[in-house]
């Protein structure tokens, strides 16, 4: 079937003329984007969303997850102690791989360029991916391992994030030992008519399709063949504006394994019913992550009798898939549902003009990759402490900024040498003098007891790194 007619069958007409009225410049780059386009899919999306816009029921009482909680005695720390050597075995062995979730657009934060070119070191200066390559090559160097790492990138960042990688001559790792998978894209429809927008003559306005899309790009681009052939079994997945994430953690490796989960959750204790992270929770008898803009108050809100939120478990957005059950996932395309949000997308008029709306205009589809774990024959959430793991970079100033998460992460540091009897200095305000712990040469609080013993007390900003 034509191009045109293919448009016009799938309610796309409009882009037949866009495609005749194109410049001669831009004409080529809208067919290329058009002849890309899953109409099919576009079809299915418009007609679920805009005509009939039945976004997935969320039906169902929601309970607290199956949970392996924090080690608060004895009999604890045996079942942590059994299950960290279960991933420390993973681990050596060479069967856990690594995935970075770096595709986003960061809007919130508003910085120009991917999150992970964000300075973040309080006396480096060092961007978030340096600070996680850093932690990557100090987990390859602990279990003598390979460990490789795909990174999750979209095509509006695909460019400036392999050239952030070039430019730090790949922050001294094996540049072999790191993969960009690129995600796919979808187009932001108009919300009334299901037309797919033009943000610019000759251009479609397309975006991110997700993060779930990381399952869809490592299975076409031929990533999940070659962690497959390289003996790799499972996947630690984690977001890049978590700078405080223990990546490849053997503790929470080893309860996934143990618990022959298809795919495992990070939990921490939500700080209000209103936090901004989805919850993890069981819903006939299956976990769920349900988005923080999905739950209404009254579910959030509700406490148990003793006075604890019954939905408790905030998704760190952590977690250990099995290959296998990628795989599955991928299988004939990418089996999650479909996300719809309404946004305001500026785009070309019928008249040539660039509109800039002022309310939500457009809907844009999206998937994620967490509502993979209802699909898991098994899954287990393991709760981790907040302060240990995670703080979040996401807005510009506020809660879950720069500057909230360089103060988590200068306590940690301050929490690791005073365990290790190291004195550190504390300024006016009662924080911790600026730290920084290269994580090649300290990973963690028991690598600093090692590596710091006797050293002296901290008085000033210090880096300490090998
Ligand atoms: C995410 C979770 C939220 C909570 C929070 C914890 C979703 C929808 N919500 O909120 O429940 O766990 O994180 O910090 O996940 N990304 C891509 N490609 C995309 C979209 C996002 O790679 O197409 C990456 C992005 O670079 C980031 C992560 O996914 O690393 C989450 O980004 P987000 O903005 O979609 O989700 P957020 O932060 O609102």
């Amino acid at each position: 079937m034509q191009a045109s007619a293919r448009l016009r069958a799938a309610g796309q007409g409009h882009l037949v003329a866009a495609l005749a009225d194109a410049a001669p410049g831009d004409a080529e780059r809208l067919a290329a984007q058009i002849a890309a386009l899953d109409l099919g899919l576009v079809a299915r999306l418009v007609d679920q969303f805009v005509h009939h816009d039945d976004a997935p029921v969320l039906d169902g009482a929601l309970a607290p997850p199956d949970a392996i909680p924090l080690a608060r005695g004895p009999d604890d720390d045996a079942r942590d102690r059994a299950a960290r050597a279960v991933g420390e075995e993973a681990l050596r062995g060479g069967r856990v791989g690594l995935a970075l979730l770096a595709g986003g657009q960061g809007t919130r934060l508003g910085f120009d360029g991917p999150k992970g070119n964000l300075p973040f070191g309080s006396i480096t200066g060092n961007t978030l991916f340096a600070h996680h390559a850093a932690k990557v090559a100090a987990v390859r160097a602990r279990y003598a391992a390979a460990v490789p790492w795909c990174i999750l990138t979209s095509p509006t960042n695909d460019e400036v994030t392999r050239q952030a990688f070039t430019d730090a001559h790949w922050f001294d790792l094996d540049p072999g030992s790191v993969e960009f998978v690129v995600q796919g894209t979808l187009p932001a429809v108009d919300r009334v008519t299901g037309e797919i927008l033009l943000e610019a003559p000759g251009r479609l306005a397309l975006s991110p399709d997700g993060h779930g899309g990381l399952l869809l790009a490592l299975r076409r681009s031929g990533a999940l063949d070659r962690l497959a052939d390289r003996g790799i079994q499972t996947l630690f997945t984690f977001q890049v504006d978590n700078p405080l994430t223990s990546i490849a953690d053997p503790l929470f490796v080893g309860h996934h394994l143990a618990a022959g989960a298809d795919m495992s959750n990070l939990a921490v204790r939500k700080r209000e019913p209103d936090e901004r992270v989805g919850v993890i929770a069981r819903r006939d008898g299956r976990t769920v992550v349900v988005e923080y803009s999905d739950l209404d108050a009254e579910t959030s809100a509700a406490r148990d009798p003793q006075g604890d939120l019954i939905l408790w478990a905030g998704n760190v957005a952590t977690h250990c898939i099995e290959l296998a059950f990628a795989r599955t996932l991928t299988d004939g395309g990418l089996q999650l549902p479909y996300h719809r949000a309404l946004k305001r997308v500026p785009h070309l008029d019928s008249a040539g003009r660039i509109v800039a709306p002022d309310q939500p205009n457009a809907m844009k589809f999206e998937t994620f990759i967490f509502d993979a774990l209802p699909m898991a024959r098994a899954s287990i959430t393991v709760e981790v402490a907040r302060e240990e793991q995670f703080s979040p970079i996401k807005n510009a100033s506020g809660a879950d900024s720069p500057a909230t998460c360089r103060r988590d992460v200068n306590r940690l540091y301050a929490r690791w040498l005073a365990a290790a009897g190291i004195a550190v200095a504390h300024g006016s305000d009662g924080e911790p003098v600026d730290l920084e712990i290269d994580p090649r040469f300290a990973l963690d609080g028991a690598e600093v007891r090692v590596r710091l013993a006797g050293h002296a007390p901290i008085t000033a900003p210090t880096l300490l790194t090998g």
